[in-house]
């Protein structure tokens, strides 16, 4: 198979961070087919989203906890004689704790209308920090999506940053429990968003999953 994302045909569409108007927008488009990337702030959404779908897609922040909206886009795959049109979601960020009650709160009405009426055509990807693998944050949010039936792929990121062997090897031995207890987590990858490793075998997956859904 030899589909690939076509770089730079990301088009952003929406900053959604009302309720109410992504309510709208997920009633319109009930057969959504696409991926939608969640993790926890600073792990590197925006930068493996700008890897994968080309450098300006995403905007890559500083400071933790920038993405505060659903940011929508629409793609295209290279080559696909169909021209299907997918979407790209980067979510905001959780387990960020500086942001205010009323904002956290907004956050999770956005989050609980997104999780609970977003198409089940939709692959999430959701991204840890290699070197701090599963936080209590994350754990939550696994428990959370216990609840919806999504295909899920675990992304490890900053795989640049682990130097020994060692630590490597410790996170290779998280994977069977992983698999045992979240049972709706079909791929486990370790990639760096920044060097770029194995980031194709992850952009083969997310195409192998479009394309299943698309026949
Ligand atoms: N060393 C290293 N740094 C990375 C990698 N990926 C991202 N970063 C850095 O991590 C920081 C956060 O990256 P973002 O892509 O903005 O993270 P995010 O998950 O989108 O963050 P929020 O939108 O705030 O939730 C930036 O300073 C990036 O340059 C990687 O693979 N290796
Ligand atoms: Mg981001």
């Amino acid at each position: 198979m030899s589909l690939v994302i076509k770089k730079g045909s990301a088009k952003f569409r929406y900053g959604m961070s009302n309720p109410e108007q992504l309510a709208g927008w997920l009633e319109e488009n009930p057969e959504a087919k696409g991926v939608s990337f969640v993790g926890r702030s600073n792990v590197g959404k925006s930068s493996t989203i700008n890897s994968l779908f080309g450098k300006q897609t995403a905007r890559v922040s500083k400071t933790p906890g920038r993405t505060r909206e659903i940011n929508i886009f629409e793609f295209e795959l290279q080559g696909d004689e169909t021209q299907t049109k997918y979407f790209l979601f980067d979510l905001p960020g959780y387990g960020f704790a500086e942001v205010s009650k009323e904002m956290s709160k907004n956050w999770q009405v956005l989050m609980n209308t997104f999780f609970t009426n977003i198409s089940r055509n939709v692959l999430m990807l959701n991204l840890q920090d290699a070197r701090h693998p599963h936080q209590q944050s994350d754990i939550d949010f696994q428990e959370y999506l216990r609840n919806f039936n999504f295909e899920t792929f675990l992304v490890f990121n900053k795989l640049d940053k682990l130097k020994k062997q060692k630590e490597r090897a410790a996170l290779d031995k998280l994977k069977p429990q992983i698999f045992k207890e979240y049972t709706w987590v079909k791929q486990i990858h370790f990639v760096s968003a920044e060097k770029r490793t194995k980031l194709e075998q992850l952009e083969q997956a997310i195409v192998s999953y479009l394309l299943g859904q698309s026949l």
